[in-house]
């Protein structure tokens, strides 16, 4: 069959004010123990105020703020040979358990929940199951209860693309200021390796037709949101011999056609997930890959590597999910939104990130001043706050940093099992957590016992509390400058 012919430029190549603070500070809910790294002196004003309480859409917000996602939108009009519609849209986040599918009003009642409680809480997304363009009916009706009753809330958006050149226009209306879009390639000979149908125009296509469509209407959705100004963010899951190498042709695309962020993630794909790559073998790639591709990308269009590919009904900073404590059946049936916690929480925010920028300006000028080279992978368990205020025990993931003398740069995170049950340490999650963390040459969290440190040390990585609840970057610089400062010493905390 034929595709269509589109024209289109594509085709040429519970909480008191004392609370928030802590919970500011810590980066977590009082109640228990947790893109771009742009900041303000590096950005257009205007960009910096679009992205500057977006968790995805900035690195150094997503220390501070929070996402939501309603499950609206089961149906799509495609199909990814790493998906078997039994779990949510895995372009937008991994395999897991389904989620609790939500009629519009009951997904107005699930937002009003989290946002009276969550304060954190600065963006609703909606990602799936499905596909948030082709299932537009309930993504809209969501959308504008939403921003009726919560006008502040900021409006995401997650798709395939192929329905997305239809609803742009209703996008920009609506007032949806940051839209994804997964682009796993821009050549359909490696797209039908990827995709075996889509449905489009009331018919379905295979085969090589069928990645040309898709191809032409994600490259022309995406001018159209660059055009009206709309931030837009391309995903690409990373499919080790099928589409690792192109994504660099991938990446150049979408920079030329004004894609804010590109958004390498691993493909998750096991046997038991039945999706086609899991039943044919296919891997993911491994961290040391992923890392390795997404810096053959600098330089091109600017790169995301903080997402935790997270679920259609995630709900909290990036790294927790909160999701399970705001099911439909927890939450009354009627509720008016009460925004005064995320509003406290919001002025103490303003007040510590100026804190903050600066520490981090003045750890980039200390690492420039030292004149020996070197590199250091540093991974820092944190509840969010921009601190360094987990326990190594407690620890479900760790953020990773490069230092050098050119400055910290975020470059991606560790799931583990946290090592510490009750009060016990478990020696077979210490095991898992080690293999994490290959690679990394210190650790960095709030407290560490002796146990787990002797262990991590015989494994050649290096653990240490004394930079507990710092900053994390200023504890990066002053490990730095005694790693390779003239004063350089060994490190003995
Ligand atoms: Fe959700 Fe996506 Fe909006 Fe963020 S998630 S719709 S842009 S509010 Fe974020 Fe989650 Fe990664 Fe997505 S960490 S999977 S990038
Ligand atoms: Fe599955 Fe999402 Fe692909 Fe649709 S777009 S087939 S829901 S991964």
């Amino acid at each position: 069959m034929s595709a269509p012919i589109i024209s289109l430029k594509s085709l040429s190549s519970t909480t008191s004010a004392g609370q928030l603070l802590t919970i500011a500070k810590s980066g977590g809910c009082a109640s228990s123990s947790c893109g771009s790294s742009s900041t303000p002196t590096d950005t257009d004003s205007a960009i910096w105020e679009k992205i500057k309480d977006h968790p995805c859409f900035s690195e150094e917000a997503h220390h501070y703020f929070a996402r939501m996602h309603v499950a609206v939108a089961p149906a799509c009009n495609i199909q990814c040979n790493y998906c078997n519609r039994k779990y949510d849209c895995a372009n937008e986040s991994r395999p897991g358990v389904v989620s609790e599918k939500l009629a519009p009003d009951q997904a107005l009642r699930k937002v009003i929940a989290v946002a009276n409680e969550v304060p954190q809480l600065s963006v609703l997304g909606i990602a799936g199951p499905g596909d948030a363009c082709y299932d537009w009916n309930k993504t809209r009706a969501t959308f504008e209860r939403v921003a009726r009753e919560i006008p502040d809330i900021k409006l995401c958006i997650s798709t395939n693309g192929l329905a997305l050149p239809e609803h742009v226009d209703e996008l920009a209306e609506m007032n949806i200021s940051h839209v994804t879009i997964t682009i796993n390639m821009v050549d359909p000979a490696v797209g039908e390796k990827i995709y075996p149908w889509v449905f489009y125009g009331h018919r379905r296509y295979t085969g090589i037709d069928a990645a040309k469509i898709l191809h032409e209407q994600q490259m022309l959705g995406l001018e159209m949101l660059s055009e009206r100004g709309i931030l837009t963010k391309i995903n690409s899951v990373m499919i080790p011999g099928v589409n690792d190498q192109h994504l660099i042709e991938v990446n150049k695309w979408v920079n030329e056609r004004g894609a804010f962020l590109h958004n390498v993630m691993p493909l998750i794909s096991e046997p038991a997930h039945g999706t086609r790559f899991g039943l044919t073998g296919q891997r993911g790639p491994n961290p040391l890959e992923l890392k390795a591709l997404q810096d053959r990308l600098e330089g091109g269009a600017k790169l995301m590597r903080h997402c935790r590919q997270c679920r259609a009904d995630a709900v909290g900073l990036l790294g927790t999910d909160r999701g399970q404590e705001f099911t439909l059946d927890q939450i009354p049936l009627e509720l008016g939104y009460d925004g005064s916690k995320r509003y406290a929480y919001r002025e103490v925010v303003a007040r510590i990130r100026d804190d903050h920028i600066a520490a981090k300006d003045q750890a980039i000028t200390t690492l420039a001043s030292v004149s020996t080279r070197g590199s250091l992978q540093v991974a820092v368990a944190t509840k969010g706050g921009g601190r360094i205020n987990e326990h190594f025990g407690h620890a479900k993931e760790f953020q990773v940093y490069e230092a050098s003398q050119t400055g910290i740069k975020f470059v991606g995170h560790r799931k583990v099992e946290a090592y510490c049950h009750g009060g016990w340490g478990e020696d077979a999650a210490l095991s898992g957590i080690i293999a994490a963390l290959a690679g990394i040459d210190i650790v960095l969290c709030a407290k560490v016992g002796d146990c787990p440190k002797k262990q991590l040390m015989e494994a050649g990585i290096r653990a240490t509390d004394a930079f507990g609840y710092d900053y994390i970057e200023a504890a990066i610089s002053a490990l730095y400058i005694t790693e390779y400062g003239s004063d350089s010493s060994e490190l003995t905390a």
